[in-house]
């Protein structure tokens, strides 16, 4: 990667980039954590080379991955979320007034650190609310020993299945996610791209269903991410609460939002691809 010209994630033999510079490039103990500037979406965050967000595109995937599961759980109270290190996830829950403790386990404190320093629009009032206890640690420990229904959503803004992420998409972190979940609680996670990391996809999915009983992949876009078309998905052990938002709640966030929408939400459940119903079907016949 150059400090100016083309700034790129290279994935499948294709490349996704953008015109800007580099501000800074440090490797951590976990990553190599870049920080850039693009004309056409602000300041920006990479991990290892791969796109995380950007300034002018984080509303899409802030939005989506919160507000469909904080509309949907029975209380929201406490929040627990994974990874979210550039405060983006966290900014968006507690945007909701129910919201009264969030934990927010990010294990790499130079994301955070530059995060803060760099991009401080994207984790805006999150990282001065009295309500946002960061820690800097391993999420999948804390999941491993959190108590038993101690959370009502619990939300996975991890990186892709690689490095420091891998182990935020496997049968052994999702069933201590569930037994976090307080009853009528709602798990999210960001699950990849339907085109670009397919089989990824289907797997968190199929898996969800199988650890959960309910879970459903909502369809949106990332235009920086890899194909662009990307994919988070909800859980819930009670039915799939997740897809009836309550009207009060969103009501109290709806005006400040630039995607989600009770309404956008419903078409974004529903968009799933033939492939993928096809094969989510056939891996559910006995
Ligand atoms: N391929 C990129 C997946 C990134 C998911 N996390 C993004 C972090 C935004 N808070």
């Amino acid at each position: 990667m150059t400090d100016h010209g083309w700034i790129d994630e290279h994935h499948n033999g294709v490349r996704y980039g953008l015109a800007g510079r580099v501000i800074t490039e440090q490797t951590s103990p976990f990553q190599r954590v870049t920080i850039i500037d693009s004309e056409r979406y602000g300041k920006g965050l990479l991990l290892d080379g791969c796109w995380m967000t950007a300034e002018r595109q984080e509303r899409q995937y802030h939005e989506t991955i919160v507000h469909p599961a904080l509309c949907g759980a029975e209380s929201i109270e406490r929040v627990l979320v994974i990874g979210g290190g550039d405060g983006g996830t966290a900014r968006e829950c507690l945007r909701h007034p129910g919201v009264q403790h969030l934990d927010l386990v990010e294990i790499d404190g130079l994301v955070v650190s530059l995060s803060q320093e760099h991009l401080p629009g994207i984790g805006g009032a999150a990282w001065s609310d009295p309500r946002c206890h960061l820690t800097v640690g391993d999420g999948i420990a804390w999941a491993a020993t959190a108590a038993d229904a101690s959370y009502d959503v619990v939300i996975v803004d991890g990186s892709d299945p690689a490095g420091p992420a891998e182990g935020l998409f496997n049968r052994a972190f999702f069933e201590h996610c569930r037994r976090l979940l307080r009853p009528g609680g709602v798990f999210a996670t960001q699950s990849e791209s339907p085109e670009a990391f397919r089989q990824v996809h289907l797997d968190t999915v199929r898996l969800l269903r199988e650890v959960f009983g309910h879970a459903d992949p909502l369809y949106g876009w990332v235009p920086m991410y890899p194909s662009g078309w990307w994919s988070w998905t909800f859980a819930a052990v009670d039915g799939p609460r997740y897809r009836q938002p309550d009207p009060e709640r969103a009501r109290a966030v709806a005006d400040g939002c630039e995607i989600w929408s009770p309404r956008w939400q419903e078409g974004a459940f529903n968009a799933v691809p033939a492939f993928v119903e096809r094969a989510l079907s056939a891996a559910s016949q006995p």
